[in-house]
């Protein structure tokens, strides 16, 4: 806090969140409602990246693109709405691979994306021009430049995440999951630049699939040790209601690892890296390591109202760890 003639201006407002896949994106929505835009950066996972039909696709970037544009498809939770398919039809005539489907508006991003990389330039110079185009004021940082490639391995051996998340449809049991590339891979300048910043507010983990969508960021070396020393509040919130996900394979990912599916197991995994861990009603009991603290506020968020409430209860909450 400093003061300026006699007005108390809060110093600290910029506020940091991770996030990745659906649920993430959801509340960064919702800071981007109650945050300066900017004083908002979201930073992305990249792990579900890779390169289909020749094309560059960053799924949890184009989430968060068009969440934040409000161009996402309300009923799919990936790719945009009023979206049309002749690519796809044509492709399956011409009996190409379907797996993953693409809409005709949204391969004009996967099409632009690759041409900028192909002539040199960044996955963060071209998502901050692709925030330009498409009017989104908050910051949207991938969480590296470069190539990081989420794994898991099932029964039949190690699969890529698409193949896995969406040829499969989550169906292989998960032994283990890995991040490859993340022992060479560097988080952005931008990225370090963000968490280190010294008018930080809150650094959010949103509620996105840990092992799948946080993790990879978390694996990036320097993440842990920065969220471990920040000045400022780092909150959680669990991606999990009651021991059930609110979408995706996150409760059946966690039985195939052996994990309690519990809010309790993802305070464990985020344990030493969060000051506070915000929990639906029903999961108000929820045990905490040592030293976390906890916030009870109903999470599910449906509406654009519930992505705001959630997200003034998050930064209500890192304001109060951050007054004691
Ligand atoms: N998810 C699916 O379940 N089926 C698809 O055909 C599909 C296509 C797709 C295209 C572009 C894109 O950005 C995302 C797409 N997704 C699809 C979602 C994507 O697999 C997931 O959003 C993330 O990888 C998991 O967070």
């Amino acid at each position: 806090m400093y003061i300026a003639g006699d007005m108390k201006i809060k110093k600290y407002k910029k506020v940091v969140a991770l996030s990745g896949g659906v649920g993430g994106a959801k509340l960064a929505l919702g800071l981007s409602h109650v945050v300066d835009p900017d004083d908002l950066t979201v930073i992305v996972n990249t792990g579900d990246d890779f390169t289909h039909l020749g094309l560059s696709i960053s799924p949890d970037i184009d989430t968060l693109l068009y969440t934040l544009s409000d161009l996402a498809n309300p009923d799919l939770g990936w790719g945009r709405r009023d979206e049309t398919w002749t690519f796809m039809r044509a492709l399956e005539q011409l009996g190409g691979d379907t797996w993953f489907k693409l809409g005709d508006a949204d391969i004009a991003l996967h099409i632009e994306r690759t041409r900028r990389l192909t002539s040199g330039e960044t996955l963060t110079a071209i998502t901050s021009s692709l925030c330009i185009h498409l009017g989104i004021a908050t910051k949207v940082l991938p969480m590296s430049n470069d190539r990081v490639e989420t794994k898991v391995r099932s029964d039949a051996g190690w699969l890529e995440f698409q193949d896995y998340f969406v040829r499969q449809r989550c169906e292989p049991p998960v032994r283990e999951i890995a991040y490859r590339g993340t022992e060479k891979a560097a988080l952005s300048r931008e990225v370090m630049e963000a968490l280190l910043d010294d008018n930080l507010r809150a650094i959010i983990l949103c509620p996105s699939n840990p092992w799948l969508s946080v993790g990879p960021m978390l694996a990036l070396p320097g993440m842990r040790e920065m969220l471990k020393t920040s000045s400022v509040p780092v909150i959680a919130v669990s991606p999990l209601i009651g021991g059930q996900a609110v979408k995706g394979p996150t409760a059946k990912l966690m039985r195939e690892l052996n994990l309690d599916v519990s809010s309790a197991e993802v305070a464990r995994y985020y344990d030493g890296l969060i000051n506070g861990f915000v929990v639906d009603e029903v999961d108000a009991d929820t045990p905490l390591p040592k030293g976390m603290q906890r916030a009870v506020e109903p999470i599910m968020m449906k509406t654009l109202e519930d992505k705001i409430r959630v997200a003034r209860a998050v930064l209500h909450f890192a304001d109060q760890l951050a007054a004691n």
